[in-house]
C-alpha cells in the first residue's frame, strides 16, 4: 500500500498535477499495487484494490479525469487473482496509452483552428492545450503565445518553459493583465479539469475571467479536453466540487496570525459557462459545448436511464 499512499500524497501536494497526468498516475498506481499483492483469494484482492482506488479518488475532488480513469481500471473482471490482475493491468495500460494518444489527437484537431500569424492566450499549464499550440507551430504556423502566471501556484512558469523548449515565442503576464492584452489576442486555448453535461468547463481559477474578457472582445475560446474529463455525474444534477486549497499557497499563513478579521480564500478552479466557449476539442472531434451529453453517453458509455434506474 505504500506505493499507493506515495502517489496519493504526490497528487494531493501537486507534485503530480494536471488533470490528465493525475489520471494516468492513479491508473499506474493501481496497476503497480496489483502486482505487489500476493493474495490467494480474489475476494481479498478485490477489497484491497478497491480500498486503494478509494484513496486515490479522494486525493483531489475536482478533476473528473481521476474518478473516470479509476472507473475504467476498476471495470476489471476475473475469477482468480491472476485473471483479475491480468485484466486490471490490461485496462490500466490501455487507459494510459489511449490518454496519451488523445492528447496528441486533440493537438492535431485543435491546431486546425489556429491560423498563421495568430496570437494565442493560454492559462495555467495544460498538456492538452499545449498540444494544440505545439502542433500549430509544428505545422509551420507563425504563432505567438501570451501565457498567464496562474497564481497562486504559478503553473504559467511551467508553460513558458515548455513553449520555450519548443521554440515558440511566448510572453508571460500576470493574471490581472488578461483583459489589458485581450486586444492583441486572436484565440484563447485552455485545458479542462472537468466538463459538465451542460457544456460548462471547470478549469484553473481565472479561466472564467479570461473567457469573459474574450467573449467581450469577440475572441474565440477553445477548450482542449480529453473525453475522460467529461463528468457523468453532472447528468444527475450533481455539481462538480471546487477544491479549496491551503492558505499557505496564497500567503505566509503566519502573517495572518494577528489579523482577527481577515480570512484568505483559495479556490483552485472556477466554472466557465458554455456561452463563453466556442468549441471543445476532444480526441473524437471538435464539438460544441452543447454536445457534451453525447460524449458522456456514447463515448464514456453512461446512460441517463440506467443511472436513474440504478440510482447512481
Ligand atoms: P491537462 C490543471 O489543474 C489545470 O487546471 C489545467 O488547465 C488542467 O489541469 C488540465 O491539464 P492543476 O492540476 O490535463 O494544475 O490538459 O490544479 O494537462
Amino acid at each position: 500500500m505504500d506505493s499507493v499512499l506515495d502517489i496519493a500524497k504526490k497528487i494531493q501536494t501537486m507534485e503530480i498535477r494536471g488533470a490528465g497526468t493525475i489520471a494516468r498516475a492513479a491508473a499506474g498506481a493501481l496497476k503497480d499495487y496489483s502486482q505487489q499483492l500476493d493474495e490467494k483469494s480474489v475476494k481479498k484482492f478485490n477489497t484491497k484494490i478497491s480500498n486503494a482506488a478509494n484513496i486515490l479518488v479522494a486525493t483531489r475532488p475536482t478533476a473528473v479525469s481521476l474518478p473516470n480513469a479509476i472507473r475504467m481500471v476498476m471495470g476489471y473482471t476475473g475469477d482468480t487473482v491472476d485473471e483479475a490482475r491480468t485484466d486490471l493491468i490490461r485496462r490500466a495500460d490501455q487507459f494510459i496509452e489511449s490518454s496519451k494518444e488523445a492528447t496528441e489527437r486533440i493537438g492535431a484537431i485543435g491546431s486546425r483552428r489556429i491560423r498563421d500569424g495568430d496570437t494565442i492566450m493560454t492559462h495555467c499549464n495544460s498538456q492538452a492545450a499545449i498540444s494544440v499550440i505545439a502542433q500549430a507551430h509544428k505545422a509551420g504556423k507563425n504563432i505567438n503565445v501570451i501565457a498567464t502566471e496562474s497564481r497562486p501556484r504559478r503553473q504559467g512558469l511551467l508553460t513558458i518553459a515548455q513553449l520555450n523548449e519548443l521554440g515558440i515565442n511566448t510572453s508571460l503576464i500576470v493574471d490581472s493583465a488578461v483583459r489589458y492584452y485581450m486586444k492583441d489576442v486572436d484565440i484563447v486555448v485552455v485545458g479542462a479539469d472537468a466538463v459538465t453535461a451542460n457544456g460548462s468547463v471547470i478549469n484553473k481559477i481565472g479561466t472564467s475571467q479570461l473567457a469573459m474578457a474574450a467573449h467581450e472582445s469577440r475572441t474565440n475560446v477553445i477548450v482542449a479536453a480529453e473525453t475522460y474529463k467529461f463528468s457523468p455525474r453532472t447528468l444527475m444534477g450533481e455539481m462538480v466540487e471546487i477544491e479549496e486549497r491551503d492558505v499557505s499557497e496564497v500567503m505566509d499563513s503566519e502573517k495572518l496570525s494577528g489579523m482577527l478579521h481577515v480570512s484568505v480564500r483559495n479556490p483552485a478552479f472556477d466554472v466557465t459557462p458554455s456561452d463563453y466557449i466556442d468549441v471543445i476539442c476532444t480526441e473524437v472531434g471538435a464539438i460544441s459545448p452543447e454536445m457534451s451529453y453525447i460524449i458522456i453517453r456514447d463515448i464514456l458509455g453512461w446512460d441517463l436511464q440506467d443511472m436513474l434506474d440504478n440510482e447512481i
